[in-house]
């Protein structure tokens, strides 16, 4: 199922977009013209304020609930991606490019951007792109189907929000993010499988973009309120520790599926999916590494700055 435009789809009109370029241009002239740099960012958050009005409220309502599916979809930003789509591993965006001026701005008013110093160099926007002989991997430099996952979800610090900008689609247009919130899922389980799933009966590793560093902690896979939890659950990092436990897991992959739709993303599209209620993961395609493969940027998003300054040197943004 591809989802329709509804209440989680936001369409910029021809107004607002020139509106939105002439301030994401702007700021990407300020000096020195690199997103990781704190003074660049300090800059990025002031304008953020600046962004149209009605794309303001969207992302400021869907900050305080991110409706039944968890994700927003905004339509009709401006990418103009002028160079080839890049396909090194662990590729990122350090340069102010027009598109990260337009991923930082929109999340600069969702939250504080955030990365980890061990995933990506640290680097605030990342390239999702295809890379050559890492088809198969469980990684956004994959292209077979990636499992429904929160992200980093071995980690106590892991993103409210993800971002992914679209600078290109691939080819034939097939790959989609896919996407699947809990409060979709929960009414497909029953009130035993909720209960056990909200118990530490569960364990996930860090996901290969980590290269192996981080705990394995032990966690419940629903947590906070009985009727509209919170979800933990990697369906390729995460494992049950009992028999009853796997019946429970299994069930809810099921309920996943069963609600699991599909976001074909184009240039310009941005999707912002709430990581504490939304399952992401991506649909199979094929790379032609011709310069022109799909290409989105992204980057994560903490509503609470503050709760992860301990891990955070010089109260800079990169979590260690
Ligand atoms: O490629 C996608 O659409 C999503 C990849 C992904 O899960 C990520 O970059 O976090
Ligand atoms: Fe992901």
């Amino acid at each position: 199922m591809t989802l329709s435009l509804d209440a989680g789809t936001f369409v910029l009109d021809a107004s607002e977009q020139s509106e939105m370029e002439l301030l994401a241009k702007q700021l990407t002239t300020i000096t020195p013209g690199l997103v990781d740099d704190l003074d660049w960012l300090a800059t990025a958050r002031d304008y953020s304020c600046h962004i149209p009005g009605r794309l303001r409220e969207t992302i400021r309502r869907f900050r305080a609930d991110p409706g039944p599916h968890g994700v927003l979809h905004l339509r009709g930003l401006p990418v103009r991606p002028d160079v080839p789509t890049p396909n090194v591993p662990g590729s990122v965006e350090r340069t102010a490019t027009l598109s990260a001026a337009v991923l930082t701005l929109c999340m600069l008013s969702l939250g504080e951007v955030i990365a980890f110093r061990n995933e990506k160099s640290g680097a605030l926007v990342q390239n999702v792109v295809p890379v050559p002989g890492q088809e198969t991997h469980q990684s956004n430099a994959g292209s077979i189907m990636l499992e429904m996952h929160v992200e980093n979800v071995h980690h106590e610090h892991r993103p409210d929000f993800v971002s992914l900008l679209c600078l290109r689609n691939d080819h034939e247009d097939q790959a989609g993010l896919q996407v699947a919130s809990i409060r979709d899922a929960l009414p497909l389980l029953s009130m035993v499988q909720r209960r056990i799933l909200g118990e530490p009966r569960f364990e996930s590793m860090p996901p290969s973009s980590f290269g192996g560093a981080g705990g394995n902690p032990v966690h419940a896979v629903l947590n906070g309120a009985f009727e509209d939890p919170d979800i933990r659950v990697d369906f390729c990092n995460t494992r049950p520790r009992d028999e009853a436990a796997a019946a429970a897991f299994l069930a809810l992959r099921n309920a996943i599926e069963a609600v699991r739709t599909k976001i074909v993303l184009s240039a310009g599209d941005l999707a912002v999916v709430d990581n504490r209620v939304t399952l992401h993961g991506r649909t199979a395609f094929v790379p032609r590494y011709d310069g022109q493969d799909r290409w989105l940027q992204r980057a994560f998003v903490h509503v609470d700055h503050r709760r992860s300054r301990f891990i955070r040197e010089d109260n800079g943004n990169v979590l260690t």
